[in-house]
């Protein structure tokens, strides 16, 4: 009885590396992710020397989040942080089109090369949606080549300042970190909204919410998928 207890609510422990390039919102996530609320820390975050590390609940999972200084020189470091991690987020500055090389070439690249990941989860966040010059998801994948990644990869479009579609990457990665709770969540059905449906008489208005179910379902399935495999 004890074991079946503990197995239904026990909190899986898993670690994760925060990598990018600086001034991508690394730190900024950490800490919406720690504290939720973050306005209080206003100008308190500064560039990174060295590591933050932080650990917090997300639906069934403790997760230990390390957060790695991407000034130049410390990039060559993230490999050191690797060994045992189960997934590598990518926190990406969707307004910096100039710096996509950059990242690709001192980041992305040598983490998906690194034998230390063969296994692990990546997750790309482009964060800083809230900016009007922010590159949409379907253009960072397509610059960045994320299809062409043999890993078990996806991308969110996030703002870590506001906390806007935080919970959802969130989620995803639980879910294929083997979080059960993570996975109802996202199974569970999206409840249409009674003020939305009566004011789309057009067509057109539709088409988000109709994407967003899609998304949803297309998440649902492969996150049982992955579920039903870890259970057996
Ligand atoms: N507009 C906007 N600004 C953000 C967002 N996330 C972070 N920032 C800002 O981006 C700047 C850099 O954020 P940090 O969290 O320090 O970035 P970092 O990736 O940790 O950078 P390093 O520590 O140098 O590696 C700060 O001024 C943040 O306020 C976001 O979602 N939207
Ligand atoms: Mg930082």
């Amino acid at each position: 009885m004890g074991n079946i207890w503990s197995r239904l609510f026990r909190h899986r422990e898993v670690r994760i590396v925060l990598v990018g390039l600086d001034d991508a919102g690394k730190t900024t996530l950490l800490y919406k992710l720690k504290l939720g609320d973050i306005s209080h820390l206003g100008s308190h975050i500064i560039p990174t020397i060295g590591f933050n590390v932080e650990s917090f609940a997300h639906r069934d999972l403790q997760i230990t989040a390390w957060d790695i200084g991407s000034r130049d020189k410390m990039r060559a470091l993230f490999r050191h942080y690797y060994k045992g991690a189960d997934a590598v987020v990518v926190v990406i500055d969707s307004s910096d089109r100039e710096r996509l090389d950059e990242l690709n070439f001192d980041v992305i690249k040598p983490a998906i090369q690194s034998e230390e990941l063969e296994t692990a989860t990546l997750l790309f966040l482009a964060n800083k949606q809230d900016l009007s010059q922010a590159m949409s998801v379907e253009e960072i994948t397509e610059k960045l080549n994320l299809k062409s990644i043999v890993h078990n990869w996806s991308v969110f479009p996030i703002s870590a300042l506001k906390g806007t579609g935080v919970s959802e990457a969130l989620d995803w990665l639980a879910c294929q970190l083997g979080s059960l709770q993570a996975k109802k969540a996202v199974v569970a059905p999206v409840r249409e909204s009674p003020v939305l449906e009566a004011a789309s008489s057009d067509e057109t208005d539709r088409t988000p919410q109709r994407k967003d179910y899609c998304n949803r379902a297309y998440t649902a399935i492969k996150c049982l998928f992955k579920t039903s495999r870890t259970e057996s």
